[in-house]
């Protein structure tokens, strides 16, 4: 007998969340570490839950740092730290980014350790114990990009195909309606019929992504309805970096928590 394979959407059901105190939920930090520890002194994983949003590294000087400090949050409290997948988290089996540039190649490099042995024995083990998205249900699907209409059922983010994933690694939304090839290069830019599709079928109010800081540079910005909420908690673009509070126990109260 096979394996069953492991599920890339974390869930959030009620005996997890009540277990919480409150989560917080963090953009892209993109190598800003000031950004982490600041959030480490307001969030306290022993009791608060936290989601990452993916893009841990490059742009900022940090992220080797980062991804250090994000790992060993994941393995000292693995039921309260939930990290998600982002575009710059998506290498080749042997270490070649997917996205460019990449500058935590030369981030290990300048620290005078080898790219490949450093992808091997630390960057792989943590890019495997990523999520593809979680979900409050009834509630609030965390993704990095995005979706698209790939997405009709909560297996196809459990057990995604690589096209589901580069879907929700790499797309964004816009204001119109349907879906098209995104000028990244990878994934869609989606409509507003799109996200209140995924919406219904996945039973869901909200979608709660990252991948754009430019969008959210000093504030939460909603589109589609506000079904769609764009976050950023890196200072790498200038701005004021933030977090997201969800109360554990009413999920839909949502607030913005500078840092
Ligand atoms: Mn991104």
């Amino acid at each position: 007998m096979t394996k069953k394979e492991q599920s890339k959407l974390y869930e959030f059901d009620e005996s997890r969340l009540h277990r919480l105190r409150k989560l917080a939920v963090v953009g892209d930090i993109h190598g800003d570490d000031f950004v982490l520890c600041s959030m480490l002194k307001i969030i306290d994983p022993k009791k608060d839950g936290i989601v990452f949003l993916g893009d841990y590294a490059d742009r900022g000087l940090k992220g080797f740092d980062v991804i250090a400090i994000i790992d060993s949050l994941i393995k000292k409290y693995p039921k309260n730290i939930v990290a998600l997948k982002g575009n710059h988290e998506d290498y080749s089996v042997n270490g070649g980014p997917k996205f460019h540039p990449c500058d935590l190649i030369y981030e290990v490099e300048s620290k005078g350790r080898g790219w490949h042995r450093y992808f091997q024995e630390e960057l792989k083990p943590f890019i495997d114990k990523l999520y593809l998205a979680a979900i409050i249900p009834d509630e609030v699907l965390f993704v990095h990009g995005g979706i698209s209409s790939r997405i009709k059922d909560l297996d196809n983010l459990k057990y995604p195909t690589r096209s589901v994933e580069i879907d929700v690694l790499w797309s964004d939304p816009f204001d119109g309606d349907g879906e098209l090839p995104s000028i990244r290069g990878a994934g869609t830019i989606f409509g507003r019929d799109i996200t209140e599709k995924v919406c219904d079928s996945l039973k869901i109010k909200r979608i709660i992504r990252s991948h754009e800081p430019m969008k959210a540079i000093s504030r939460p910005n909603y589109e589609h309805d506000r079904r769609i909420m764009t976050v950023s908690s890196t200072s790498a673009y200038g701005g004021k970096p933030f977090i997201l509070i969800i109360d554990a126990k009413e999920p839909s109260n949502i607030s913005t928590n500078f840092l």
